[in-house]
């Protein structure tokens, strides 16, 4: 399945000049106050998200999953998924796999289909919180941190393995996360279990790539629900350390309690250099991974705010991974990673708008109102002409959802693979 680039122009026209219109409105507005549009523009044609490979599907909950017709049965059939929201929002260029859900069997037809959709690899998962099939240990009991020495060279050599199946892509990081922890006060020697995972991690390491990274994310609590070894921000940094330069720490917007200042984690982490990948996602009480921006927009914009400051001001940060990590119970997976991709981009946006000199200056004025006033007033400013005008520069859609069904891709999806195929993941 490909979307023709003739169908997204034909729809273009339809509200091309409703589109001007409302672009020149914003574009004068945001010249007046001296913002250079073009070089916000131009910022947001360039900011790609990978999508994972396990949001195509319906996720569902240990309650139950109601399958989503037109699955994407292969990994063939999740890169098309991921080519056809990329040729819409020209914001998805990449796609993120999770091993073993996506073991490729041809290397070069699958990174043939990928070039001809424009999507490249990003980091690659791997995955020691589930048993698979071909392994005879369990992690019942906990993977990278088990105090059983065989468990953890299973879940090391399985970690180094993916490193090679993301090598043979072109993939340039590796994502860890662990389910590893307790659920039960006395289950487990924190120590013992903390100390294990710096050396399981310190020896995944030894078998990175010199140009590649090691994300390290971290989770508070699910499934393990006393404890989990990486729990937090803190924790991920430390082991990073240990590790060495090529490892960072990774934030996934839904792995922390509730009110926590993730902004103020992302500040941190950037200054220190060691903010290396982020997931991105909205809940309301914990790991919902739901779309993104659909709880808590303000919230995104104050992360991107601290994002962009840190872009601007820390160069000793590398540039961060950026995906989306979510799930979808309900909805149509890529209507709702398109809604996820245009709520980051306004996130983003906006922060973009954000008057930094000023701020700086209310701030040294102590001037608590103005402080706010500044990033109140980036953040009601309606973006979304910015964000079509950078997407009608790359030759996506201007209304990416309503494109996507006016075209009736999930049809032809349906019509293509059936309505009963099932994705692997989650
Ligand atoms: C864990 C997580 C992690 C996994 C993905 C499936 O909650 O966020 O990133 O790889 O979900
Ligand atoms: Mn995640
Ligand atoms: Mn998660």
């Amino acid at each position: 399945m490909k979307i023709d680039k003739q169908h997204i122009e034909e729809r273009n026209q339809q509200s091309l000049d409703d589109h001007l219109e409302s672009f020149d409105y914003i574009a004068n507005r945001l010249t007046k106050n001296g913002i250079e549009v073009e070089n916000v523009v131009q910022k947001l044609a360039d900011f790609q998200v990978a999508i994972p490979s396990w949001a195509l599907g319906a996720g569902g909950t240990r309650f139950g999953r109601f399958g989503f017709q037109g699955e994407p049965g292969t990994l063939e059939q999740k890169i098309d998924d991921v080519g056809a929201i990329h040729a819409l929002t020209q914001t998805a260029g990449a796609i993120s796999l999770h091993i073993p859900w996506d073991v490729p069997k041809d290397y070069t037809a699958i990174k043939e289909l990928a070039q001809s959709h424009q999507i490249s690899f990003d980091a690659v998962n791997s995955n020691t919180f589930q048993d698979q099939k071909n392994t005879t240990k369990s992690y019942k009991f906990g993977s990278l941190s088990n105090i059983d020495e065989a468990i953890r060279e299973q879940a090391v050599e399985h970690n180094n393995e993916v490193i090679k199946i993301g090598n043979k892509l072109g993939s340039k990081s590796l994502t860890v996360w662990l389910a590893d922890g307790a659920s039960f006060p006395g289950q487990t020697n924190f120590q013992s279990a903390l100390k294990q995972t710096q050396k399981s991690l310190q020896e995944i390491y030894a078998s990175l790539p010199e140009d590649w990274k090691l994300f390290i994310e971290y989770k508070p609590y699910e499934p393990n629900f006393y404890s989990t070894v990486i729990q937090d921000w803190g924790t991920s940094f430390m082991l990073a350390n240990e590790c060495g330069e090529k490892a960072y720490t990774l934030v996934d917007l839904g792995h922390h309690l509730p009110n926590t200042n993730i902004e103020q984690i992302v500040s941190t982490l950037m200054m220190k250099g060691k903010l290396g990948g982020f997931h991105f996602n909205d809940s309301k009480y914990g790991d919902d991974d739901l779309t993104v921006g659909s709880v808590k927009p303000y919230a995104l914009f104050l992360i991107f705010n601290a994002l962009v400051y840190g872009m601007e001001n820390n160069p000793q940060n590398p540039y961060p991974a950026w995906m989306i990590d979510a799930s979808h119970n309900i909805k149509d997976p890529l209507e709702d990673i398109i809604q996820s991709l245009e709520a980051i981009q306004e996130a983003y946006a906006k922060a973009l708008l954000v008057d930094q000199k000023a701020l700086n200056e209310a701030q040294q004025n102590h001037d608590v109102v103005k402080c706010q006033e500044i990033l109140q007033d980036a953040h009601r400013t309606d973006v979304r002409p910015l964000l079509q005008k950078a997407r009608l520069q790359n030759g996506g859609a201007l209304h990416p959802l309503k494109t996507y069904r006016s075209l009736g891709i999930r049809k032809q999806l349906v019509a293509e693979r059936g309505a009963n195929s099932v994705a692997t993941g989650l």
